[in-house]
C-alpha cells in the first residue's frame, strides 16, 4: 500500500457534532462507493463527513471531536497513572483493560466506518499509552464531586486529565467506548442476516490488515491475522462534564431479593452509563433483607429466608464495588409506611388497625407514631446505618402513608386530642419531625419522598425532596385537609392493584407531565432541593411504546421557575420497583432503557435528537451485551455479540 495519502493520528477540534439522517444515508452510500478507487473524490468527502459524525458514545459527551485513525496494540498498551497511587484508579485500569481488549466487538456499523477510514488513510499510528492525571488527591465521593474530564486521543500517547479520580473514571469509560475492535471478518461473515454493508466489511478488511500489519507484524509473529482482532480509535478530543450531580438508579430488594452478584451487575452497567447513585430501597413491607448487627432479629424474622439477606460483608462488598466505580450508595429506610416487615420482629412499633365496630381487625398499619419504642428502633437502625453506609445522605421514605389505620386507632385519636392535633397531617408532621431529627443526630442529611412536603410537613431546609408521582391528588400544598387521599387509592390490596399500575386516583391521567413539573416548581419555590423520578418508572411500560424516548424527552428543568429554582434540581433517578422483578429479569428490564435516563441527566440540555440518541443506545446495548450484560434489545436487529 502506498503511504502517500497517510494521515497522522492526531486530534481534531470541532464543534459538538450533529448526526443527521442525511449523514447516515451518506455513510451507507459511502461504504458502497468505497469499493472502487474511481470514487476516491467522493470517498474523501465522506471521510470529512464522517469526522463530523457523532461518535457512538453513551451518554453523549459535551464536546466531542474526532479526526484520524489510531491503533492500539493490546500486548503493549498501558494505562499510566501520572499522579500518586490510587487504588480506585488501579482497579479501573484492570477493569478497562478487560473491557477494551477482552470483549467482543459491539459495533458492526462503526467498525465498517473506521475500517473504511482506515483503508482510505493507508495506515494508523500506534497509541502506546493513556496517561491519566488526577489533580486532587481527595477521594471523597459526594454530591459535589467534580466528574469532569478532558480526554485527548493522540499518538503515541493519549492523555486523560480530571480534577477527581471519579472524573478520571468517567473519562476511562469514554476512552473504552471510543475504541473499536475489528474482528476477523470470518466471524462477521458467520453472522446470519448480514446486510450488504456488512458484506463490504470483508472487502475492506483486506486493506485494513495490510495497513495494520505495519505495526503489528513486527511485534507479533503471524501479525494481526493470527491475532484475529485489531483495535482502532479515532484521534479525539473530549471535554466532558455532567449536567446534573445526582444520576441515580433505585433498586428494590424487598419485594424480591436481588443476589449480590445481580446488584454488582447493575453497578457495572451504571458505570458504563456514567450513573453515580445507587438508591438502595433495601427494605419494605414484604421483606427485611438488611442484616443489622445491632438488631439482627429484623432480618432473622423479616427476611423471606436466611438465604434472602444481605450480611454486613455483602453490604460492604456492594459499597466497595460501587465506590470503585464512582457510585454512591444511598440506603432507604422507608417509614412510617412500607414497614410491615419490621413488624415480624417488632410488632410493637406498628399501629393496630381497628374496624368500624371499634374492635382491632388484627391488621397492622404504618409505624405507631405515639410510642417511644418506634423512635428507639428507628434510632438504633439509623445510627448503625450511618456507620455502615459512608454516604452523607440517607433516604427516609415517607411515601404512601395510609392514614385510615391511624384514624381507626382509639389510642392515636386520644393522643391527638390531648395534643390538640386536628388533622392527620399533624401526626405525620410529628412523626417525620422526630425521624428527621434522628437522622440528623446520626450525622446524615436526608432525602424524602414528595408526600411529606405535599402534606405540609415542615422539614429542615437542607432536606432533599424526591418527586415520584405523575398525577395531582387534587389538593393544595399544605392544605389542612390535604392528606394521603391519593395514598389510600393507590395503596390497595395487591389483588386489586398489582404493580401499582393504574393505581392512581380515578380519572387521573396515566402520565401527566404537567403534574410533576408543577410539583418541581412548587418545591423549589419553597427553597428545597429536588430529585426527579416521576417520568422514569422503569417498571411501567407496554409492548408498543418506545419508553426510552419518553424518558429521554423529559427535561428536569422544564418547569417555569427562576434560575435559583432550577439550581435546586440535583438530578434524578430511574426507579425499578421489585414487585415483578427478581434476578431473572432485572437486567433486561432496566437496561438499556435506564441508559436513556442516564444520558438525559449527563448530557447537555440541547442534546435532544431522538434518532441520534437511538443510534447511540442501540450501540450501547450491543456494547453491554459484548461486556456480558443481558440487556434487552431496543427493537429489531442484531448485535455482533448477541446470544446464539
Ligand atoms: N414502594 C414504595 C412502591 C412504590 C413507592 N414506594 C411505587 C408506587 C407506584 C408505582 C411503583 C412503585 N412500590 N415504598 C412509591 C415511591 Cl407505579
Amino acid at each position: 500500500m502506498s503511504k502517500a495519502g497517510r494521515l497522522t493520528c492526531r486530534a481534531g477540534i470541532q464543534e459538538y457534532p450533529e448526526w443527521t439522517l442525511d449523514q447516515i444515508a451518506g455513510l451507507v452510500f459511502g461504504a458502497l462507493m468505497l469499493a472502487s478507487a474511481a470514487f476516491a473524490a467522493q470517498a474523501d468527502a465522506l471521510v470529512a463527513q464522517s469526522q463530523r459524525k457523532e461518535l457512538g458514545l453513551c451518554p453523549a459527551c459535551g464536546g466531542v471531536t474526532n479526526s484520524t485513525l489510531c491503533a492500539l496494540d493490546p500486548k503493549t498498551f498501558q494505562f499510566v497513572s501520572k499522579g500518586s497511587d490510587s487504588r480506585i484508579l488501579k482497579s479501573a485500569f484492570d477493569r478497562y483493560t478487560k473491557l477494551i481488549f477482552e470483549t467482543p466487538s459491539a459495533q458492526p456499523a462503526s467498525a465498517a466506518r473506521t475500517l473504511r477510514q482506515h483503508a482510505q488513510q493507508h495506515g494508523a499510528e500506534l497509541v502506546k499509552a493513556l496517561e491519566v492525571t488526577v489533580h486532587s488527591v481527595d477521594q471523597s465521593l459526594d454530591l459535589a464531586t467534580d466528574e469532569s474530564y478532558n480526554l485527548t486521543v493522540h499518538a503515541p500517547t493519549a492523555t486523560l486529565s480530571a480534577n477527581s479520580v471519579y472524573g478520571a473514571l468517567r473519562g476511562l469509560e469514554t476512552f473504552s467506548q471510543l475504541i473499536d475492535r475489528l474482528d476477523d471478518p470470518d466471524t462477521h461473515m458467520a453472522q446470519p442476516g448480514l446486510l450488504a454493508g456488512d458484506t463490504m466489511l470483508g472487502c475492506i478488511w483486506e486493506a485494513a490488515l495490510d495497513a495494520l500489519s505495519g505495526w503489528s507484524k513486527g511485534q507479533h509473529p503471524g501479525g494481526v491475522a493470527a491475532q484475529k482482532a485489531a483495535f482502532v480509535v479515532n484521534g479525539t478530543v473530549v471535554r466532558d462534564a455532567p449536567r446534573f450531580h445526582h444520576r441515580g438508579l433505585l433498586l428494590d430488594t424487598s419485594r424480591h431479593f436481588l443476589p449480590v452478584p445481580t446488584v454488582l451487575e447493575h453497578l457495572d452497567a451504571m458505570a458504563w452509563s456514567k450513573m453515580n447513585v445507587f438508591h438502595w430501597h433495601i427494605v419494605d413491607d414484604q421483606s427485611f433483607p438488611y442484616v443489622s448487627s445491632a438488631l439482627p432479629l429484623l432480618a432473622e424474622l423479616g427476611a423471606f429466608s436466611p438465604r434472602h439477606t444481605y450480611s454486613p460483608a455483602d453490604v460492604q462488598s456492594v459499597i466497595m464495588a460501587a465506590r470503585e466505580r464512582g457510585i454512591r450508595v444511598i440506603p432507604e429506610f422507608d417509614t412510617p409506611g412500607h414497614t410491615l416487615s419490621w413488624g415480624k420482629a417488632h410488632p410493637e412499633v406498628l399501629t393496630q388497625c381497628y374496624g368500624k365496630d371499634g374492635q382491632p381487625t388484627g391488621e397492622l398499619g404504618p409505624m405507631n407514631p405515639i410510642r417511644n419504642e418506634t423512635y428507639g428502633l428507628v434510632w438504633e437502625l439509623l445510627r448503625e446505618a450511618a456507620q455502615v453506609f459512608p454516604d452523607s445522605y440517607v433516604h427516609l421514605g415517607g411515601d404512601e402513608v395510609p392514614f385510615d389505620c391511624w384514624e381507626s386507632n382509639p389510642d392515636i385519636k386520644d393522643w391527638m386530642a390531648a395534643n390538640k392535633f386536628k388533622a392527620m397531617r399533624e401526626t405525620e408532621e410529628y412523626f417525620e419531625g422526630r425521624v428527621l431529627e434522628l437522622a440528623a443526630a446520626a450525622g446524615r442529611s436526608y432525602i424524602v419522598w414528595q408526600e411529606i412536603l405535599d402534606n405540609g410537613v415542615k422539614v429542615k431546609n437542607d432536606t432533599v425532596v424526591h418527586v415520584w408521582k405523575w398525577w395531582e391528588d387534587g389538593r393544595q400544598l399544605g392544605h389542612e385537609t390535604g392528606n394521603a387521599a391519593g395514598a389510600r387509592h393507590h395503596h390497595p390490596k395487591p389483588a386489586t392493584c398489582a404493580l401499582h399500575q393504574g393505581c392512581r386516583p380515578e380519572g387521573a391521567p396515566a402520565n401527566d407531565a404537567s403534574a410533576y413539573l408543577k410539583e418541581m416548581a412548587r418545591i423549589t419555590e419553597q427553597g428545597y432541593r429536588v430529585l426527579l423520578s416521576s417520568p422514569w418508572y422503569l417498571n411501567l411500560g407496554s409492548y408498543d411504546a418506545e419508553e426510552w424516548a419518553q424518558y429521554y424527552a423529559v427535561d428536569p428543568l422544564g418547569f417555569e421557575g427562576s434560575a435559583a429554582q432550577h439550581a435546586l434540581v440535583m438530578g434524578g433517578e430511574a426507579c425499578m420497583w421489585g414487585e415483578k422483578v427478581d434476578a431473572t429479569n432485572a437486567v433486561p428490564r432496566i437496561w438499556p432503557r435506564a441508559a436513556a435516563i442516564a444520558e438525559r441527566l449527563w448530557s447537555p440540555a440541547n442534546v435532544t435528537d431522538i434518532p441520534a440518541a437511538r443510534a447511540r443506545l442501540v450501540e450501547h446495548r450491543c456494547r453491554m451485551l459484548s461486556r456480558g450484560l443481558r440487556a434487552q434489545p431496543m427493537g429489531p436487529g442484531f448485535c455482533p455479540a448477541d446470544l446464539q
